[in-house]
C-alpha cells in the first residue's frame, strides 16, 4: 500500500488549515504539485501551458527542478494534467536544473525549448515531440546555445516565417532559428539599449505590427514584471512600464501571454499555495484587456482567475485530473493512458467549475481502482459540503491500476453547477480515479452553452469626435464637446500619442466638459522639458494628478497617453502605466510651484477657481503640443507639421535626413529631433525611407511629402 511521506502530509495539513480560513480560490489553477514559470502555447482550440516543476524536497534551498510539466484548458478554468513532458536526464548532456522553458508549433512538430546546468555552466536545449502532450526528445542531442546567464528560452515565429529565440539573465540576447528550429544562423544579438530593469524571463511576441518584450524586472531587491516595445525585433524598445509590481511571496516572477478566443491573458508565478514560497510557486492566470494604444494594464495578482470561457458536459467522458481546485490530490501516471489522481485520502476534494446538467443527470460511472479497502466519492454542487447528488462505492480493485467502472444514481442535478468529488473512507490512500461520466434521462439534453463576455474595458461608446491627426495651437485652441454632450457622463476610453515640440503654454487637450466630467490637461515650460499635468473630475469629485519633475517629458520626444472611464472610475495611463484612477490627489504640479499664479493658463475653464495670473505673460507658442489621433480625438486645430524639418530649425536639408537616418540606426541625436517632422510619409515609422525622402527633397528629385 503507498503510504504519503511526511511533506505531502504536512502540505495537506496546512492547506486544510488555509482553506479554513480564507475562501478557496481558483488562482493558482495547479494544486497537485508546485510548478512555475508558466509558458502557454494555444494550438487548435485548446490553451497548453507548459511550466516548470518545484521539488517538494528543496536541495541546498535553491531551486531544485528536474522536469517540465503540462496541462490544457478550453474554459480557462478547469485544468487538465499532463504530467511530466521531459525530465533533464532525457538530455544526455544536462546536470540538472530544468527552469523555464517554452514550447511552440511548427511544421506539425512541437519544440520546446528548455534551460539547464544552470549551476554548472548553463546552455539551452531544444526538445521534439509529435504531439502537444509529448512525449519530447532531445531533438540535437547537444546544446544549441552555450553562455553565461543563457536562461529561460522565448521562441517566436514572425509573419514572414523568420523565427526568433530570445532568452538571458541580465542581458536579453536573441538569435534567428533556421526553419529546422534546431539551428541557428547568424550571430548572438543583444538588445540594446537595455531593457528597463531587465533581469531574465523575457516572453517574446508580436500584436499587430508591435513586438512586445514582457519581463521579469527588479525592482526593490525582487522581481516584477515590466514590458517593452518597438517596431522591429531588434529594437530599440521603448519602456512601457510595469505590468504587475512584485508580490506574492516569491521572489522571482515569470511572465507568459497569450491571445484566446478574443481574450487576452498573462500568465505568471507566484507562492500562495500552502507551503509556498520562492521555490515552492504555482502558476497562475489573469484576463486583461489592451489599452487602445496596445498598453498592458497593471494588474494585481488575482485569487479568482478568469471567466470561464464555455461551460463542461457532463455527459462526455472527462479526466478526473481535469480539475478547477483540488485539495490534498497528487497526479500519476495511468496505466490506461494519461494520469490519474492519486493519494486520495479522506476528506480530499475537487472542484470541477461551471458543469452544464441541462434538464438533469441520473446517473454517474467512475473508473476507479484501489490495492486497499476503497472508500467513497461523494458528489455534490455547489461546494465540499454542498447538496448530495450522489455516492458511489469503490471497493478494492486488488491494484492501484487495476481498473474497474463504479456507478450510482444521481438525482438534484440540473442547470449549470460547480461540481464538487469529495473522498471519504478509512485511513491512508483509499483508490485511484482516473475518469468519470455523468448520465441523463431520456432525451434528456445539456442545455446550450452560453459562453460569458467579460465586461468589456473600457464601455465602448461611438466615438464622439474622430478624424485627425490634430495640432492645437496651445491654449486658445481647443473645442467643446458637440451640443447636447456636454453635461453627462459617458463612458469612454481614449488614446493618443502627444508629441511635444518647444512648450510653453498649458493646452488644454481633453475637455468633456465641465468640472463634472472628465477632462485633461498639458502643461509645459520654455526649454527642452515639458511637465504633463492632469486632472481627472468626475461627479464634481475632483481628482487631480501632477506628474513630478522626473516624469517631464523631452520636446521631440512621443509619449502615449490614454484615458478610460467607466462608471465613476476614470483610469489615466501614460506610456502603459496608471498615473491615477480618480483619486483626489493634492494639487501639485512640479516646477510650477503651488500658487494661484501659476494657474494662468486655466483662464478658459468653466468657472476656473485659479485664474489669477497675468495674460501678457502668458506665451503660446506655435505648434507648442501636437495630439495626433489613436483612438477617439478631442481637440481640433490647424497647424501641421514641418515635414522632413527634423530639427525644428525652419529648413529642409542633408542635416535632416542624417538626423533621422540616426534615429534609425539608434544613434543619438543632439539637439533637438521632432518626430512628427521627421515621419515624411506619414506611416507611423520613423525610418530609412523617411531619410531617403527628405535627401531626394533636399536635392529636389521630389517636391512634397506625405
Ligand atoms: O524557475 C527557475 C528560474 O526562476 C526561471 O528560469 C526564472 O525565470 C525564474 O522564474
Amino acid at each position: 500500500m503507498k503510504t504519503k511521506n511526511s511533506m505531502t502530509l504536512f502540505l495537506s495539513i496546512a492547506m486544510m488549515l488555509f482553506l479554513s480560513v480564507l475562501c478557496f480560490a481558483d488562482n493558482p489553477f495547479v494544486q497537485t504539485n508546485y510548478t512555475a514559470d508558466p509558458a502557454p502555447m494555444v494550438h487548435e482550440g485548446v490553451v497548453y501551458v507548459y511550466t516548470t516543476h518545484d521539488e517538494d524536497q528543496i536541495v541546498n534551498n535553491f531551486y531544485t527542478m528536474n522536469e517540465w510539466k503540462c496541462y490544457s484548458t478550453t474554459d480557462m478554468q478547469n485544468w487538465t494534467d499532463h504530467g511530466t513532458m521531459i525530465h533533464y536526464k532525457d538530455f544526455s548532456w544536462a546536470t540538472g536544473d530544468a527552469w523555464a522553458a517554452q514550447c511552440v508549433y511548427r511544421n506539425g512538430k512541437f519544440y520546446l525549448y528548455v534551460p539547464l546546468n544552470n549551476n554548472t555552466g548553463s546552455r539551452i536545449g531544444v526538445a521534439v515531440s509529435d504531439s502537444p502532450t509529448g512525449p519530447f526528445k532531445d531533438a540535437i542531442g547537444k546544446p544549441l546555445l552555450i553562455g553565461s546567464g543563457y536562461i529561460d528560452p522565448s521562441v517566436f515565429i514572425d509573419a514572414d516565417g523568420q523565427a526568433y529565440l530570445f532568452w538571458g539573465h541580465t542581458n536579453c540576447y536573441y538569435v534567428k532559428l533556421n526553419q529546422d528550429m534546431v539551428s541557428y544562423s547568424g550571430g548572438v544579438q543583444t538588445i540594446n539599449p537595455k531593457l528597463s530593469n531587465y533581469i531574465e524571463g523575457p516572453w517574446f511576441y508580436k500584436r499587430n505590427s508591435t513586438y512586445y518584450i514582457v519581463y521579469a524586472s527588479m525592482q526593490g531587491g525582487s522581481e516584477s514584471i515590466s514590458y517593452a516595445t518597438s517596431s522591429s525585433v531588434g529594437g530599440p524598445y521603448t519602456s512601457r512600464g510595469t505590468v504587475m509590481p512584485t508580490e506574492g511571496n516569491s521572489f522571482t516572477n515569470h511572465p507568459g501571454v497569450i491571445d484566446y478566443q478574443g481574450h487576452s491573458y498573462l500568465f505568471y508565478h507566484n507562492g500562495a499555495l500552502p507551503g509556498g514560497g520562492s521555490y515552492h510557486r504555482s502558476v497562475c492566470v489573469n484576463e486583461f484587456t489592451y489599452g487602445i494604444d496596445g498598453s498592458i494594464p497593471k494588474q494585481s495578482m488575482t485569487k479568482d482567475g478568469p471567466e470561464q470561457l464555455e461551460y463542461l458536459n457532463p455527459y462526455d467522458l472527462h479526466e478526473a485530473e481535469t480539475i478547477c481546485w483540488s485539495q490534498g490530490l497528487k497526479t500519476e501516471v495511468c496505466s490506461e493512458g494519461g494520469m490519474n489522481l492519486s493519494n486520495i485520502s479522506n476528506n480530499d476534494y475537487l472542484k470541477v467549475k461551471g458543469v452544464d446538467f441541462g434538464n438533469g443527470a441520473t446517473s454517474f460511472d467512475a473508473r476507479v481502482a484501489s490495492a486497499g479497502s476503497g472508500g467513497k466519492i461523494e458528489i455534490r454542487i455547489n461546494s465540499q459540503s454542498g447538496t448530495l447528488i450522489g455516492t458511489c462505492n469503490v471497493s478494492g480493485t486488488g491494484g492501484w491500476q487495476n481498473w474497474q467502472t463504479v456507478s450510482c444514481d444521481i438525482s438534484g442535478a440540473t442547470g449549470v453547477q460547480d461540481l464538487y468529488f469529495k473522498f471519504t473512507g478509512g485511513s491512508g490512500n483509499l483508490f485511484n480515479f482516473n475518469n468519470w461520466q455523468f448520465f441523463g434521462g431520456e432525451g434528456t439534453t445539456p442545455t446550450p452553452e452560453p459562453t460569458p463576455t467579460p465586461t468589456p474595458l473600457p464601455p465602448q461608446k461611438e466615438p464622439i469626435f474622430t478624424g485627425g491627426p490634430y495640432f492645437l495651437n496651445g491654449e486658445s485652441d481647443y473645442k467643446d464637446l458637440p451640443d447636447g454632450l456636454t453635461n453627462e457622463l459617458y463612458d469612454f476610453s481614449i488614446a493618443f500619442k502627444l508629441i511635444l515640440y518647444s512648450v510653453d503654454a498649458w493646452t488644454r487637450i481633453f475637455d468633456m466638459g465641465g468640472d463634472t466630467n472628465v477632462f485633461m490637461m498639458m502643461t509645459a515650460e520654455s526649454g527642452t522639458t515639458g511637465y504633463p499635468y492632469f486632472c481627472i473630475t468626475l461627479e464634481g469629485n475632483e481628482g487631480e494628478q501632477g506628474l513630478n519633475g522626473n516624469s517631464a517629458f523631452l520636446v521631440g520626444t512621443t509619449q502615449h497617453i490614454a484615458i478610460t472611464k467607466s462608471g465613476n472610475t476614470a483610469t489615466l495611463y501614460i506610456n502603459g502605466q496608471v498615473i491615477d484612477t480618480n483619486t483626489s490627489m493634492t494639487l501639485s504640479p512640479a516646477n510650477l510651484g503651488n500658487t494661484e499664479n501659476n494657474y494662468i493658463g486655466r483662464s478658459q475653464w468653466p468657472n476656473d477657481p485659479y485664474l489669477k495670473g497675468d495674460v501678457e505673460d502668458f506665451k503660446v507658442y506655435n505648434r507648442a503640443i501636437t495630439v495626433e489621433e489613436v483612438g477617439q480625438l478631442i481637440n481640433g486645430g490647424t497647424e501641421v507639421p514641418n515635414l522632413g524639418d527634423a530639427n525644428d530649425d525652419g529648413t529642409v536639408n542633408i542635416v535632416d535626413a542624417l538626423l533621422i537616418a540616426q534615429h534609425y540606426v539608434g544613434l543619438a541625436t543632439s539637439g533637438t529631433f521632432i518626430e512628427v517632422n521627421a515621419d515624411v510619409n506619414c506611416d507611423n515609422t520613423i525610418n530609412i525611407v523617411d531619410a531617403l525622402l527628405v535627401a531626394q527633397f533636399y536635392v529636389g528629385l521630389i517636391s512634397e511629402f506625405c
